[in-house]
């Protein structure tokens, strides 16, 4: 078994996995670089559930192309397909860099944005990239295990796993799992590319089709505007009895546009 296979088997049997050397260098200095520009222009947050010692920034993927390769990575996708089953695309993609002196986020499941009484199957799979190591005392997530498979919501005291990981790991977690940011109680700071994904048939956490520009789409990948919705599953999603991909490309030609579409 290697150790995607593994991920995915502890995914389903504890509600989350981490893979160590998860990105690629080149991965690892692109997305860093990417992920700089990014928090320049993102401020703290005002509200204790997101942190008032905590930068976010979400619709990554309407701002740079830095993160294309990882999220369409093929053992990054295999994870997703291993959990959620073939029909997936991105939900969000977001910075999450937690400063010193942030208090512990609440425990909380991130399907719970959709309204599905339980148990149900897994429809959202989430992961952290460690863009800096991650540790107990620097916000390391907080995850309690085996608790996908609670009915109930777990007690806010609940024994947690802190996840440690060094920089280039990769976190994934059902997102059924009872999870938060963790506190930061040393001097580091500790900057995640959370990447999303759920299943085909489910309502995109972030409205993808309007957060990348219009002229941006036809820039990228097949694999990445299938990603981000471009696709149907049986009669879901068609367009006028057609692929949405075919559509576009039908688009771009009238318009006379020299791209991939
Ligand atoms: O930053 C983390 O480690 C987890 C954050 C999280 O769960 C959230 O903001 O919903």
């Amino acid at each position: 078994m290697d150790v995607i296979d593994q991920a995915i088997e502890d995914i389903r049997a504890s509600g989350y996995a981490v893979v160590e050397d998860f990105l690629t260098q080149t991965q690892l200095e692109v997305a860093t670089r990417a992920m700089a520009e990014i928090e320049a222009n993102s401020s703290f947050g005002r509200e204790n559930f997101g942190g008032t010692r905590t930068k976010r920034s979400s619709n990554l993927l309407g701002q740079t192309r830095g993160f294309d390769d990882i999220v369409t990575d093929d053992r990054m996708l295999r994870i997703v397909e291993g959990v959620l089953g073939p029909a997936f695309q991105i939900s969000i993609v977001a910075m999450i860099k937690i400063f010193p002196g942030e208090s512990p986020q609440p425990l909380h499941q991130d399907d719970g944005l959709w309204p599905a009484p339980r148990p149900h199957q897994p429809f959202v799979l989430n992961t952290m990239l460690a863009l800096d190591e991650f540790r107990a005392d620097n916000g390391g997530t907080n995850l309690v295990p085996g608790s996908h498979k609670s009915l109930d919501p777990v007690d806010q005291e609940a024994e947690r796993v802190m996840v440690s990981m060094p920089r280039g790991s990769l976190l994934a977690w059902d997102g059924a799992c009872w999870h938060g940011g963790g506190a930061s109680i040393g001097d580091t700071e500790r900057c995640g590319l959370n990447i999303n994904y759920n299943v085909g048939w489910l309502r995109q956490q972030e409205n993808q089709f309007v957060s990348i520009p219009q002229d941006v789409i036809p820039t990228l990948s097949e694999r990445m505007q299938r990603l981000l919705g471009y696709q149907h599953h049986g009669i879901l999603g068609l367009s006028g009895g057609q692929d949405p991909l075919e559509v576009l490309r039908g688009r771009a030609q009238g318009a006379g546009q020299d791209a991939r579409l």
